[in-house]
This record gives structure tokens, sequence and C-alpha cells, in this order.
């Protein structure tokens, strides 16, 4: 089954080569890979809010992206993960305290087979998993080489429980190799996984029918707030800086003036960033009271925010935003701004 699996993503890149005819690349034009990103977004958007309607039916989507070799998005849909979950760890579960030295038999996808099987840039070193609720964990591509750590879809032959990180959850093999909790503790056991990003993706973040890249965003105003930060992990704790272009900006430039009424959406990769109940909303007072930015680097050396921080882009806030905006939340991954003028 699962050799079948691979055999039609084949079928399919192969079915993307006959469109673009004569003119073919090795490497997909900017078009393509917008479409291939818009799909894999709206794909993962459907699960999101069938997920939200029926939490019997389960369904779930595993999305790779970043510095894969063809820079390609691949979904893998749940029936295609079951396909591919043929590699067995034993080993205690560092999230059941109930019984800390129970072993279970964990069935899931080797990250490391699958990754081989998309091809990985070489310049690559971190694998970053991000989960539903916007968590996300890094391994270093090496050790995913060196170890059966892999992304479970059930735990003694049942599936994996919301409440136990399911429906995919990231196991390390504990019990076999206990000097692995020295570097991943039981923060990195990643529950309910919907993304890997390989390496650190292209800043990107979608505004109407642009999409902003990073040359983009380095050409408005720069904007530079110091704060605490409110990031998930993979942050210092201490007060930082955090640059980028203001919100502001960006909708001065494209011309956007929100009404009173009118809110700016901010989306992450994150399934917990697309629902439609509990947006990251944004008002113009919201603005016009605090910074708001787009962080795209960080620290006194203005470094890039890779993948293990939730970049390449961020949502940050400034100090003076502390109780002016209700329900700030400090997205990670951001892809795609949303204007309801
Ligand atoms: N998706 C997701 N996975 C996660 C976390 C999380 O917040 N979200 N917390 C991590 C941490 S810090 C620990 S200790 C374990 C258990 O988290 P819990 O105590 O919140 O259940 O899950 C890890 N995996
Ligand atoms: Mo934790």
């Amino acid at each position: 089954m699962a050799t079948n699996f691979w055999k039609n993503l084949v079928w399919i890149a192969l079915g993307t080569a006959i469109i673009c005819l004569g003119s073919c690349t090795e490497t997909p034009t900017d078009e393509q890979l917008e479409v291939w990103r818009k799909e894999a977004i709206a794909g993962n958007a459907k699960i999101v809010a069938d997920q939200g309607k029926n939490q019997q039916q389960n369904p779930w989507n595993l999305v790779i992206q970043g510095e894969t070799t063809n820079n390609q998005t691949v979904t893998l849909n749940w029936d295609q993960l079951i396909d591919l979950a043929t590699t067995t760890v034993r080993t205690t579960d560092a999230n059941y305290v109930v019984q800390p030295n129970k072993v279970f038999e964990f069935k899931g996808i080797r990250v490391s087979t699958l990754l081989e099987q998309m091809g990985v840039k070489s310049s690559v070193t971190d694998i970053t998993f991000v989960c539903y609720d916007g968590y996300q964990v890094t391994v270093k591509l090496d050790d995913l080489r060196n170890y059966p750590i892999i992304l479970a879809v059930a735990r003694d032959n049942q599936a994996i429980q919301r409440d136990s990180g399911g429906p995919i959850y990231l196991v390390f093999p504990y019990s076999q190799y206990p000097n692995i909790k020295r570097v991943y503790d039981d923060s990195s056991w990643a529950f309910y996984v919907s993304h890997i990003v390989v390496g650190t993706e292209k800043a990107g973040v979608r505004l109407g029918n642009s999409e902003l890249k990073l040359s983009d965003l380095d050409k408005l105003p720069q904007t530079t707030i110091t704060n605490t930060v409110g990031y998930p992990i993979g942050w210092p704790s201490n007060k930082i800086k955090l640059h980028g272009v203001s919100m502001q900006d960006i909708l001065g430039d494209f011309n956007i003036k929100l009404t009173p009424q009118g809110q700016i959406i901010v989306r992450g990769k994150a399934g917990v960033y697309h629902s439609s109940s509990n947006p990251v909303s944004l008002t113009a007072a919201n603005l016009q009271e605090c910074v708001v930015i787009l962080a795209t680097r960080w620290g006194d050396q203005k470094l890039p925010i890779t993948s293990k921080m939730g970049g390449p882009v961020t949502l940050a806030f400034g100090e003076d935003c502390q109780d002016k905006i209700k329900n700030r939340r400090w997205v990670t991954f951001v892809e795609e701004l949303i204007t309801q003028p």
C-alpha cells in the first residue's frame, strides 16, 4: 500500500509536468507554487472545519513543506498516513503520568523515511513539527536519521485520543535510547501534529491577491518593538527586540482604510488560527493605540526568525498593547492577512 501511495504521488507530479508542456523547468514557477500552497492551505482549512463539525470522523491531514528538494508542499490525507504508518516503537509515553513506566506499542510513520521520500535540501539541519494549537517542536535532522522517531497514529493498536496527543503524536524511543531524553524531554512530544516544516520556509504573507515576500516587507518602513514575547516556545524569556513592519504601514501601503467596525484578521499556519469563531483580529482602534508588527527579525543582531521560533514571519505586539488589545495572541508562522474594511 505504501509503495502504491508513492506511485500515486509520482503520478500527480507527472500530471503537473504535463500541464506545463514544452517550457517545463526543474523548478516549479512561483505561480505553480502559489497554486500548490493555496491547495494545501485550503485542504487544511477544510479538514479543520470538518474536524470542528464532526469529532467522530476525525479526519486529519499532514502537510509537509519548506526546504524540500523541489520546494513542493505535499499534503497527505488520513488514509495515506495510515498506509505509511509501518514503524513500531515500544516505549514509555512521556505524558502518561498515571503510569510513567508503562511501555506502549506505538505505530507510526518514521519521519526520516518520509523526508527521504520527499527529498530534503542538503543545507537543512532542523525539522519543525507544527501542531493544531500553534505549538511547535524542532528536531535535528541527524537525530531523526539516527533514531526511530515517529509520528504515531496508534498506541496499543488504538487510535490516539486527543487528550493523549492524537490523532498524530510525535513519539521518541525513550525505552530503547534513554539518552535522547536529555535532548528531547516531555515537551518535545508534540500533540496533534499537522505540519512538518523542513528547515525554514521563505517568507510569504498573503493579502488579497498579493503575496508579501521578505523583499517586499523589507521595502516598507521598519519598526522595532521591545517586549517580553508571548510565543509558546523557542524564545528567550527576557525582553527582546523584534523588527519588522507595522500593520499600519502594511495597510497604508495597500491603501486599505479600516472603518471603525473594520478589522484585520491574522492567520498563522496552525489550525487554531483558522477558526472562524475565534480569529486573531485587530481593529482600527487597536492599531491606532498600540504598535503591532509583522516581525521578520529579532534581537540586536537582527537575526532571521527560524522555524524553531515560529518564523519566518510572526505577529508581535508592542509593550503599549498590554491593556489595549484583549485576547492578544502572538501568532507564529504568519501566512495570511484578511482585511474586513
Ligand atoms: N500540541 C502541543 N503539544 C505539546 C504541548 C502543547 O502545549 N501543545 N505541550 C508540551 C509540553 S510542555 C508537555 S510537558 C507535554 C504535556 O503537556 P500537557 O501537560 O499540557 O499535557 O506535551 C508537550 N506537547
Ligand atoms: Mo511541559
